[in-house]
C-alpha cells in the first residue's frame, strides 16, 4: 500500500469484482454475500495503518463492487450495509467493524432465505406446478421449504436465453426430488395452461412495486396474466431499491452480443445490430404477490416496507467515481 498514491486492492476483492462482472458468481443474493466477504477479506488484509486512510481504502473497495454490475440492488445494499456499520477511532477498530458487519449480513442473507422460503411454501399447494424463469436462489428455497412440508411438485423450466441459467434451475429442482419439463423460452406460453404458479426471483423492486428479473420476466407475466396463472416473486428485503423511493430509476445492465451469437454466426448473418440487455421490468399489476422474509405483499404496498427498512433516502457509503 501507498498512502500517497491511493489505497491498493486486495487481489482476492478485485477477482470477486471480476467474477461478478463476467458472471461466474452470479444470482443477486450470492453477489451481495460476495461482496461483504470481500470488503472483509481486504479489511483483514489491509496494511493500513491510519485510520483515515483505512476507511478510504475500504470505500474504493466498494465502488469497485459496486461497479461491476448496474442492477442488482442487492449489491448496493450489501455495501451501505457493511460501509455504514464501518467505525472506531483505530484501524483495529475500524477493521473488527467491518468484518462482525460482514458476518452479520451474510447470516441475515442466510436467514432471509430461509424465513422467505418457509412463507413461500405456503402458497404452493400439494401437487402444484410451477413455472420458472432464469435461476433465482430465493425462489428454489420456496419450493424447498415446500418439498420439507411433504408436498409433491413438478416444475415446467424455461431455459433462459442468452445463458441458460434454467439448467441450473433444473438441476437443483432435480436434486429436490421435483420432476423437472425443460422448455425453450418461447414455449412458454403454451405450456402456461399447465401450471398453477410462476415463480421467478427478483433482481431489484421498485417503489412503485415493479420487478426488475432477467430479460423475458415481463413477457411471461403478460402471458400468465391472460391465462390468469398467478405470479409469485420471491425476494428478500435487499432487492428493494431504496433509490427508487426518490423517483431514480433502475438502470437495465446491456451486455455482451457474445453471449447472444459467436462470431461465426455473426459473420454469416453481416451486419446485423445485437443488443443483449440483462433484464427487463415487470409492472406491479402483472404480480400477485411478492414473499419476503417479513412477509408477502402485494406489489402496490411494498413501498411501505420499504420506507420502513431505508427511511426516506439511501446513502452511497462507497466512494464516488474517480
Ligand atoms: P437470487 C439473477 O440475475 C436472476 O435474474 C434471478 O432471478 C435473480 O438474479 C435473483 O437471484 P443474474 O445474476 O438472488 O443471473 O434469488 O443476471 O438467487
Amino acid at each position: 500500500m501507498s498512502e500517497e498514491t491511493g489505497p491498493d486492492l486486495h487481489p482476492e476483492l478485485l477477482d470477486t469484482a471480476a467474477q461478478i462482472a463476467s458472471m461466474e458468481i452470479r444470482g443477486a443474493a450470492t453477489i451481495a454475500g460476495a461482496a461483504a466477504e470481500a470488503l472483509a477479506t481486504q479489511a483483514r488484509a489491509s496494511e493500513v495503518t491510519d485510520p483515515a486512510a483505512f476507511e478510504r481504502q475500504q470505500r474504493v473497495a466498494g465502488r469497485r463492487l459496486y461497479d461491476t454490475r448496474p442492477t442488482a440492488v442487492s449489491l448496493p445494499n450489501a455495501l451501505r450495509y457493511v460501509l455504514d456499520r464501518m467505525a472506531g477511532d483505530s484501524v483495529a477498530e475500524l477493521r473488527d467493524s467491518v468484518v462482525t458487519a460482514a458476518a452479520a449480513f451474510t447470516d441475515r442473507l442466510d436467514r432471509a432465505q430461509t424465513d422467505l422460503g418457509e412463507i413461500g411454501a405456503n402458497r404452493l399447494r400439494d401437487g402444484d406446478r410451477i413455472m420458472t424463469h432464469c435461476h433465482s436462489t430465493d425462489a428454489l428455497s420456496c419450493v424447498e421449504a415446500a418439498v420439507e412440508q411433504g408436498k409433491e411438485l413438478t416444475a415446467v423450466v424455461k431455459e433462459t436465453r442468452p445463458r441458460n441459467q434454467g439448467h441450473i434451475t433444473a438441476e437443483q429442482l432435480r436434486e429436490l426430488g421435483v420432476p423437472v419439463t425443460l422448455i425453450v423460452d418461447s414455449a412458454a406460453r403454451r405450456y402456461l395452461d399447465e401450471v398453477d404458479h410462476v415463480l421467478v426471483g427478483a433482481d431489484s423492486i421498485a417503489a412503485d412495486g415493479s420487478v426488475i428479473n432477467k430479460i423475458g420476466t415481463s413477457g411471461l407475466a403478460v402471458n400468465a396474466r391472460e391465462r390468469g396463472v398467478p405470479i409469485m416473486v420471491a425476494a428478500q428485503t435487499i432487492k428493494l431499491h431504496p433509490e427508487t423511493l426518490t423517483g431514480q430509476t433502475v438502470e437495465i445492465e446491456m451486455r455482451s452480443e457474445s453471449e447472444v451469437i459467436d462470431d461465426e454466426t455473426r459473420a454469416e448473418l453481416g451486419e446485423v445490430t445485437v443488443r443483449n440487455p440483462a433484464f427487463d421490468v415487470t409492472p406491479a399489476r402483472h404480480v400477485d404477490a411478492i414473499v419476503t422474509e417479513s412477509g408477502q405483499f402485494p406489489p402496490e404496498s411494498i413501498v411501505t416496507l420499504m420506507r420502513e427498512l431505508f427511511g426516506d433516502s439511501a446513502a452511497r457509503p462507497w466512494a464516488d467515481a474517480e
